[in-house]
């Protein structure tokens, strides 16, 4: 399809054994148009994996984290009306997820981005977080014309989600939040033990804390498409 309504982009890494039943569920979805997974030098079968099913694959050979991989996802749909992203580890993932992300996008034209919430999924411990650190959640639809004023989201891995919500503020641009019900996905600690795990989530609050103290100064640093008048209020 040369120009599709909406777009998905499902940032991969080492996801081989949890990406097809997310794909599955995108790919039977009469809302999406066209799938992008980025596979971010994963180590495992991520690659061949997402290979068998259609979908647009961008595979870097080294890893460049989150936001890296989105902000590529990005520019392969330049035309795309809407964006949703997917993670990859999802479970228990249905089509009202996705229709609850694309509504408020779809029917308020204020609306500049949706961030899912997860609620009521099997596992208290990803409810919890959620609670108190909704804005880390990576399920979100962003309208184009949002897209087209973003700062550079390179630099940013993990914190790719802090941006985007603090930007979101900085350029007074209304957000939504629908809840997502049932939904969860698999943790670090289970994807790779509890000590990796556990290692690997500390690294991944040292990205968000950075991005959280450092968005203002980031994004004075490596504007990207930010328009004069949002980057006349960062200090
Ligand atoms: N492309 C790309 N995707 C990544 C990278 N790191 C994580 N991801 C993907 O981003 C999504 C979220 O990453 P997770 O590691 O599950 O992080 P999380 O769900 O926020 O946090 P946990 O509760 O700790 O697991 C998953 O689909 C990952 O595969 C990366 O460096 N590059
Ligand atoms: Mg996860």
């Amino acid at each position: 399809m040369s120009n599709p309504e909406t777009v998905v982009l499902v940032p991969a890494f080492n996801e081989a054994p949890r990406l097809a039943s997310v794909l599955e569920v995108i790919l039977s979805s009469p809302l999406v148009e066209k799938t992008i997974v980025i596979d971010d030098g994963s180590h495992d079968d991520t690659a061949k994996v997402a290979a068998t099913y259609p979908v647009e694959l961008l595979r870097f050979e080294e890893n460049r984290g989150k936001g890296a991989a989105l902000q590529a996802g990005l520019q392969l749909a330049p035309d795309a009306a809407y964006f949703l992203f997917f993670d990859a580890d999802l479970l228990n993932f249905r089509h009202e997820h996705i229709a609850a992300l694309l509504n408020p996008l779809l029917e308020h034209e204020k609306i500049a981005m949706s961030v899912g919430l997860f609620r009521s999924g099997s596992k208290k411990s990803v409810n919890l977080a959620q609670q108190y650190c909704s804005i880390l959640n990576g399920q979100r639809g962003l309208r184009r014309s949002f897209v087209e004023i973003l700062p550079d989201l390179n630099w940013s891995r993990f914190g790719v989600e802090v941006l985007l919500s603090r930007y979101a503020a900085l350029a007074d641009l209304e957000v939504a939040q629908p809840e997502l019900h049932g939904i969860s996905h698999v943790t670090k600690e289970e994807k790779l033990g509890f000590l990796r795990g556990f290692d690997y989530r500390l690294q991944m609050f040292s990205e968000c804390l950075f991005s959280l103290a450092n968005h203002k100064k980031m994004i004075r640093r490596h504007p990207g498409n930010v328009p004069p008048h949002i980057l006349a209020k960062l200090p």
